[in-house]
């Protein structure tokens, strides 16, 4: 792979002569070149920019050196042969995804602009040249696109084939496999009173592959929800006790979600349908009551009371328009933490023909215990302490 980069500040690429890319040049599998744009002018000043047509702040990099720099580095090289690789705020984000194709390409070409930017036209005609790639690293602005150019050119380079030694060491990498790393260690196993986590001492390869997973789970839950698929997220929902105010909501709700279920069990008397406001709000301040909220929309509820030793489950709901996404099993989970010391099972009735529910509660670890009345199951859980 052949790697020119063009900049007013030759020197800052000095590292790329190091660590890794240094590596990959001295094992012949890059040729790394960098350019001073001002070889390209030819006043005095070897001026290089100049001030914005229609005013603002700041400078705009004229277009006559990059011209004449891009007439040299690109020649008549064909056009699906080069990537130009432009940095700046406003690109592309840069991925690990984006960093697997360039390393597939045979000459990358770093334009690095400095000031508010390159002169658009400059842009237009390298598309016709080249492909154009502009490319952010994130969402903040530096003083020019040397340093993305080097943290593009790493991510890259360790990628191209024969560059690491070791392939996998590549594939169990974080955002490999879309999840963040789980925590490494080493030894000693006990340091400053602090302990290895015994699992990773256990031998048991499955056991270890399990822990790993629920912690590169975990922490991309916390620090990049962003990134886990769409089924667990729940951004932005917020769960609380129920209030007296969140009456009338959880009615509506309630016969929304409640009309979907007739038309799961037809002929089936289902109470949810057939109660007032004034039931509700009766059931609302003697029950214990989650409800969730969305951007202050209230979308989805769930009740629970001690009977005897059960801690009964009822009226779990979540708006149609989000059903899918999890939201059910939390409020399931939340009721259940808050089970009473006395209860000894968790205890629910669930439509018989509403398969999609019972799927639910059964993944939650509930067992049918039959059918009651006709058209309707119980299912239970032991409470485990
Ligand atoms: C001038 O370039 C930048 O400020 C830049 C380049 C790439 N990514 C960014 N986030 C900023």
């Amino acid at each position: 792979m052949r790697i020119d980069v063009l900049t007013i500040f030759p020197d800052y690429l000095a590292p790329l002569g190091l660590s890794l890319a240094g590596k990959a040049r001295d094992k012949g599998l890059i040729d790394v070149r960098v350019h001073d744009l001002r070889d390209w002018t030819h006043d005095r000043h070897r001026t290089v920019d100049d001030t914005p047509y229609g005013g603002g702040a700041g400078m705009v990099m004229k277009p006559e050196p990059w011209g004449e720099a891009l007439d040299a580095v690109l020649g008549d090289e064909p056009r699906d042969r080069v990537t130009v690789v432009v940095p700046t705020p406003s690109g592309q984000p840069f991925t690990q995804a984006v960093a697997r194709e360039l390393a597939t390409r045979e000459r990358l070409v770093f334009a690095c602009g400095r000031y508010e930017g390159i002169d658009q036209r400059v842009l237009d005609e390298v598309a016709d040249r080249a492909e154009l790639r502009e490319i952010s690293l994130g969402d903040y602005v530096l003083n020019g696109g040397e340093v993305a150019a080097l943290a593009v050119t790493e991510a890259v380079v360790r990628l191209v084939p024969g560059f690491m030694g070791n392939a996998e060491s590549l594939v169990e990498e974080s955002h490999e496999d879309g999840l963040l790393e789980y925590p490494v260690y080493t030894k000693p196993p006990t340091w400053r009173g602090r302990d290895v986590p015994p699992v990773l001492l256990s031998g048991d390869h499955a056991a270890i592959a399990a822990w790993r997973r629920e912690q590169a789970e975990r922490r991309t839950a916390e620090r990049r929800p962003d990134l886990l698929p769409p089924s667990t997220l729940l951004e932005g929902v917020e769960l609380r006790a129920a209030e007296p105010a969140d009456a009338a909501e959880l009615y509506v709700l309630q016969l929304a979600c409640w009309v979907q279920e007739m038309h799961a069990n037809p002929g089936v008397r289902i109470p949810a349908l057939h109660e007032s406001l004034d039931d509700l709000r009766s059931w609302l301040t003697r029950d214990t009551v989650v409800v969730a909220r969305s951007a202050g929309r209230l979308v989805g509820g769930v009740r629970a009371s001690l009977d005897g030793d059960a801690w009964e489950v009822g009226r779990l709901m979540v708006a149609p328009d989000l059903a899918g996404r999890g939201l059910g099993r939390t409020l399931l989970t939340r009721i259940e933490e808050l089970v009473p010391p006395e209860a000894t099972t968790y205890a629910l009735f669930t439509g018989a023909g509403s398969s999609r529910n019972q799927r639910m509660y059964k993944k939650a670890g509930y067992r049918l215990r039959g059918e009651v009345e006709p058209g309707t199951v119980r299912m239970t859980k032991p409470v485990r302490r």
